[in-house]
């Protein structure tokens, strides 16, 4: 052990003091230096998306692309190391993962021609237009600056205040509230770059592009009494599950694909591409997949990686570009900005994780916390001394920003307004909500009710109930039936009294129905309940199955240790009902054998725990004598997803096969708590 300083340690327990009962010496430089750096271990968090985790892998392409000169879509195969952050927006840094929120999702490539950081999230559209509003906007949902609460929940007079005057933010208001704010995994959310950006290839020809990240394992999200119970029991549920996803071989993988679309298709779209409150409707686009990502390896050190990782909206290579969006501009800005104060100075980019593997020449130079040692005596540009180096790329190599098209009616000098289409608020917010499942609808007008019953100010609720009438009357008269008003507030007058036509009025592909995955069950948690006199046979069998299918089976029992079979053998526990509760399982499994089943049924915890497992429409398999507790818990054996077995084996395959639905929304009914 040494100081910093390289100087040898020789006792790091004891402070030096003026006799063993004496006052400590200032002169003790080992003491103060550990206490020093101490004190200034932390660093600002991050103004919004400060809760978050990350790993490392990379992103293969499938074809090489002739529309861009991007190196990571140069040939078949090629794989470009990424780093990836997902995050909230909203809590703190040590807030709940599991909120009600939008999800970060950035992704930073490392490729050949330096660092393309894709900084989305994972809903395609936004809450305003303009990055004029972004500080109003994160003051609303951030906790009130008053009394500092709630922490990670929009669930407030502020945000709703803001959002029911900005009609803008319907749309997004409609993914934030629906299951995808409560994703299941970062695994299972799809990803997007929100803006419209631009693909240029060698020859200067540009086409648009909207980015979108397909998860192989399906969209899946949870049920909102699901993720109030997590964040108790575990609030760093979606970090714990991205490291053991990694840690246990399944891997995090997803599709990259792009919508791409051209300058004079663009000006015919019903909607602005423009504007980030709007989305490109698959069925007008398609998406046409390029590669994947696989994540592979988790972070060495949370601090000096995920903590550190500096994303940024204007980190883009030569083959990608910007948009008009007003939105994006000032994220160009402000990533930058930000960690300057955030990471202490100009020189975060020689942290370790966001340097470039391309090589960095240029004559910028000193400033705080600078690493590299630049030699020779020239730091500018044209040079004679340094032979002229380093050299500018050229256009052929270098970075060359496309010239605007420039449409004959955007003629004015310098205007503060918005082309009219930004003004239509509500045609996708229908769009949206109209392509939704049953199920999914009544989740998003339980959010609502859910949210806005936290609203203490009346005017806010009538204000919001009167906005979402423009954008559907049935989910505001749910909403409004859900916060006890009697009467329909009249709806709120619109920028755009009538808005142009849509292409499309409903898309399946917007339901998280529509993204399945592999079918497969890899990394689900899986809860076997076993207790002493358990039938070990069929619960190794169970446990095997699931582990030959990528799941991750435990076997559960009143405390953890060594539980003993019937067969005389033993098995071990490694959560107890007590420590992992039914709601952190994505299924349960109850195990055969009279003894055990007799030693669960005496623990209140067991009742609780297959409560949870069937409120949360989750398969359950009872083995044998186990049907007894299904029945105790008031469990019907009709129900989908419940499958009561006396024979293990075709037991098991229904039970797989139930699990890889995700869960059985078919269970829920108007009266359920979810
Ligand atoms: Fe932002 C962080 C995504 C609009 C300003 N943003 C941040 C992160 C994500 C996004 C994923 C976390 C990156 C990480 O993991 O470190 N932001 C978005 C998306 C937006 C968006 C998808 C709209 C389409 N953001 C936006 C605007 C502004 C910012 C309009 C400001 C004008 N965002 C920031 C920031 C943050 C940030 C203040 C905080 C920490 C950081 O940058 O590094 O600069």
């Amino acid at each position: 052990m040494t100081t910093n300083q390289g100087v040898p340690i020789a006792d790091n327990q004891n402070s030096l003091k003026a006799g063993v009962r004496g006052p400590v010496l200032l002169e003790d430089f080992i003491l103060r230096e550990k206490i020093t750096h101490f004190d200034h271990e932390r660093i600002p968090e991050r103004i919004v998306h400060a809760r978050g985790s990350a790993a490392h892998g990379y992103f293969k392409c499938y074809e090489p692309l002739a529309y861009t000169k991007a190196a990571p879509f140069q040939s078949a195969g090629k794989e470009t190391p990424v780093f990836v952050r997902f995050s909230t927006v909203a809590g703190e840094r040590g807030s709940k993962d599991t909120a009600r929120d939008v999800r970060g999702f950035a992704v930073k490539f490392y490729t050949d021609q330096g660092n393309w950081d894709l900084v989305g999230n994972n809903m395609p559209v936004f809450f305003i237009q303009d990055a004029m509003k972004f500080p109003d906007l994160i003051h609303a949902v951030k906790p009130e600056q008053h009394n500092g609460m709630p922490q990670a929940a929009s669930a407030h007079d502020t945000f709703w205040d803001f959002v029911s005057l900005m009609p803008e933010s319907t749309h997004m208001l409609m993914w934030a509230m629906s299951d995808r704010g409560i994703p299941r995994s970062y695994a299972t959310m799809e990803g997007f770059g929100v803006h419209t950006f631009r693909l240029v290839n060698a020859d200067g020809d540009s086409v648009f592009v909207k980015f979108h990240w397909e998860p192989i394992y399906g969209t899946h999200s949870l049920v909102w009494d699901e993720a109030v119970k997590i964040s108790g029991a575990d609030p760093d549920y979606h970090r714990r599950d991205l490291w053991e996803r990694i840690e246990t071989g399944a891997f995090p993988e997803w599709e990259l694909g792009f919508q791409l679309f051209t300058e004079e298709q663009a000006e015919k779209f019903s909607f602005d591409v423009l504007d980030a409150t709007k989305l490109i409707p698959e069925e007008l686009v398609p998406i046409t997949p390029v590669g994947r990502m696989v994540l592979n390896r988790n972070p060495d050190n949370f601090f000096a990686e995920t903590e550190q990782v500096a994303f940024c909206a204007a980190h883009v290579v030569p083959g990608i570009d910007f948009s008009n969006d007003p939105l994006l501009a000032g994220r160009i800005h402000s990533y930058v900005d930000t960690q300057i104060s955030r990471l202490g100075g100009p020189n975060f980019h020689e942290i370790p994780i966001n340097a470039p593997l391309a090589q960095v020449h240029n004559n910028q130079r000193d400033g705080m916390h600078r690493q590299a040692i630049a030699r020779g005596r020239v730091a500018y540009e044209p040079n004679s001394l340094a032979g002229g180096c380093p050299f500018q790329a050229g256009a052929d190599q270098g970075f060359v920003t496309i010239p605007e098209r420039r449409a004959a009616k955007e003629e004015h000098d310098k205007v503060r307004s918005k082309p009219e289409k930004f003004a239509d608020h509500y045609t996708q917010a229908t769009l949206f909500y109209e392509s939704q499942t049953p199920v999914e609808q009544a989740h998003i007008a339980a959010a609502f009710r859910f949210e806005l019953s936290k609203v203490t100010v009346p005017a806010i609720r009538e204000r919001m109930v009167a906005s979402l009438r423009n954008a559907s009357q049935a989910l505001a008269t749910k909403v409004a039936q859900g916060l006890g008003m009697d009467t329909l507030p009249n709806s709120m007058p619109r920028a755009l009294p009538k808005p142009p036509k849509p292409e499309v009025k409903k898309s399946e592909r917007l339901s998280l129905t529509a993204r399945p995955g592999d079918g497969s069950i890899k990394a689900r948690k899986i809860a076997i309940l076993v207790a002493d006199g358990v039938v070990g046979q069929s619960a190794l069998e169970l446990h095997d199955a699931l582990r030959a299918e990528g799941a991750v089976p435990r076997f559960v029992a009143p405390r953890i240790g060594t539980i003993k079979t019937v067969e005389g053998g033993t098995l071990q526990a490694t959560a107890s009902l007590e420590n992992e509760p039914g709601f952190l399982f994505d299924a349960m499994a109850l195990a055969d054998g009279e003894a055990a089943v007799a030693e669960l049924g005496k623990d209140g915890h067991t009742m609780e725990f297959i409560k949870d497992q069937l409120r949360h429409c989750k398969t359950i398999l009872a083995l044998g004598a186990s049907q007894t507790l299904l029945a105790a818990a008031g469990a019907s054996q009709n129900l989908p997803g419940v499958i009561v077995s006396d024979d293990s084996r075709t037991g098991i395959s229904a039970f797989i096969a139930g699990i890889a639905r995700h869960r059985h929304p078919e269970r829920e009914t108007d009266s359920a708590v979810i």
